[in-house]
């Protein structure tokens, strides 16, 4: 079973051109190169969505993988797949859970299939934005009281946004509409537990993805609710609605690199990211071009350490590997279905990818040393340094509990 990947719900070809010469010269900028032949992505397509209706996807191994969020079904299977590997994993989504299983009976599933729902209603009265720098200024500083890391601010892209989205009820699809007047995207960048993304791959590791859904499921939801009591539209999001990653670029937080992410200068990739969509009066940010694509270009670290080989060692294409790719946008693209088989296999998530980039730094001396050099003319020596250090080390999961029981409160 295929959906159509052309939905009717989509932008038409007249309108994604309108949109490929309007942001002509800032696609440049960062290097987007999207065809005239382009649509949206559909929802439905992306690898989580067709775990749940397509049966090339669904099989009894990927029911077992969304079955070990459960205790009663976590398997046990020795250091990092243990009884407290799995508890604190689950333990780690169980805020994100709330949000995202409140909506169940209508088939929204918040944060991952549809927009969070907004629980506080618009003021009747709105605030005068007289000046929208100040006011970018003072929503960046909120963002980062509520917990965010990272804050960038783009214009609204659709483009980017799904053609549809899923109605979780029946993996049919559904009006992935936004309120009209949306003028802005405000992107959120939330780091990942250093330790916890050492142990990849394991279900302990699984616990710093859970733990930042849950974190930006809170902060998301509180700017968001902010933004509405100023007297304007907020929605708050997740993995929903649009793809973050070139929301991310276009909000200057960072690069695209070979392992499908973007690499923040802060953090690298270990970083998620969520998004709110506001017609509050904002100035988008100009992001500058930060070398650290061009550094992708010469290494190939995560692809040679991915266990099923899912990710590029060439150059980018417009070419999509298979239903569950975006085409006509020039980029790197994984083979996911190998990916999600090898996830399905672990009974967890990974992401050896993110662990093993030499982005992914704890801003040490010798790594903000690494990166200037990886992100200057001397990037074959960055390259050079990196590759003689070979492959991290990944953390064993028995040392990562050992350590926090040593660890003074
Ligand atoms: C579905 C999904 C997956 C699928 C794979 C994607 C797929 N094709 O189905 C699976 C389950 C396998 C997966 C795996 C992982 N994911 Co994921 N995933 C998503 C999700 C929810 C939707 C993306 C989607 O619809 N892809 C379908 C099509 C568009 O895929 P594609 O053509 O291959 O495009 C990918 C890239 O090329 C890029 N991309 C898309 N359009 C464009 C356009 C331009 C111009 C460029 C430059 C790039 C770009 O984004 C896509 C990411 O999948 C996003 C959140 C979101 N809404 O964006 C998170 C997201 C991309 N995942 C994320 C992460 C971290 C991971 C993992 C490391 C797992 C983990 N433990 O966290 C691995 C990494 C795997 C890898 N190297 O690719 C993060 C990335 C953060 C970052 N630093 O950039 C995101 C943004 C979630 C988040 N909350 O932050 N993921
Ligand atoms: S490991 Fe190397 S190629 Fe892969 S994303 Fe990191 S810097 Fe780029
Ligand atoms: S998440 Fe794991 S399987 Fe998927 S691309 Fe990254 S290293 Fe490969």
């Amino acid at each position: 079973m295929s959906w159509p990947s052309n939905s009717p719900r989509g932008l038409s070809a007249e309108q994604i051109a309108e949109l490929n010469r309007k942001f002509e010269s800032s696609d440049a900028a960062l290097g987007i190169e999207v065809s005239d032949d382009f649509t949206q992505f559909d929802q439905l397509n992306d690898m989580f969505t067709r775990a749940f209706w397509d049966d090339t996807v669904k099989s009894k191994h990927t029911d077992g993988f969304f079955d070990s969020y459960r205790m009663e079904f976590a398997p046990r299977r020795g250091a990092g797949f243990n009884q407290k590997d799995f508890a604190l994993r689950n333990a780690a989504w169980a805020v994100s859970d709330i949000i995202s299983n409140r909506g169940n009976a209508t088939g929204e599933r918040e944060g991952f299939q549809s927009p969070i729902a907004n629980d506080t209603p618009v003021a009747p009265m709105q605030v005068d934005v007289e000046d929208p720098q100040r006011e970018t200024a003072e929503i960046k500083r909120l963002a980062k009281m509520f917990g965010a890391d990272l804050v960038g601010i783009t214009e609204i892209d659709e483009r980017w946004h799904y053609a549809n989205r899923a109605d979780t009820r029946d993996f049919t699809p559904a009006s992935n509409e936004l309120p009209e007047d949306i003028t802005h995207v405000i992107v959120m960048g939330h780091s990942m537990d250093p330790d916890l993304v050492d142990t990849y791959p394991s279900a302990l590791a699984g616990a710093s993805t859970g733990l930042e859904y849950s974190h930006e499921a809170a902060i998301v939801v509180q700017l968001a609710s902010y933004i509405r009591n100023l007297g304007y539209e907020a929605t708050a999001s997740m993995n929903d609605t649009a793809l973050v990653i070139p929301y991310a670029i276009k909000a200057g937080l960072g690069e695209y690199g070979r392992n499908q992410m973007v690499l923040t200068p802060e953090y690298g990739p270990r970083v998620r990211f969520s998004k709110i969509f506001t017609n509050l009066p904002l100035v988008a940010d100009t992001p500058k071009p930060l070398g650290i694509r061009q550094y992708c270009d010469i290494c190939t670290k995560c692809a040679s350490a991915c266990p099923p080989k899912a990710l590029p060692f060439d150059e980018p294409t417009d070419k999509a590997e298979n239903q569950s790719t975006l085409g006509h946008v020039k980029k790197w693209s994984a083979d996911c279905e190998k990916c999600f088989g090898y996830w399905a296999k672990l009974k967890t998530d990974c992401a050896i990818c993110m662990r093993v980039c030499p982005f992914n730094n704890r801003g040490t001396l010798k790594d903000r040393i690494w990166r200037r050099l990886a992100t200057s003319q001397f990037r074959r020596y960055a390259l050079w340094w990196s590759e003689k250090q070979g492959l991290p080390t990944r953390l064993k999961p028995n040392d990562w509990w050992a350590n926090i029981g040593d660890k003074p409160d």
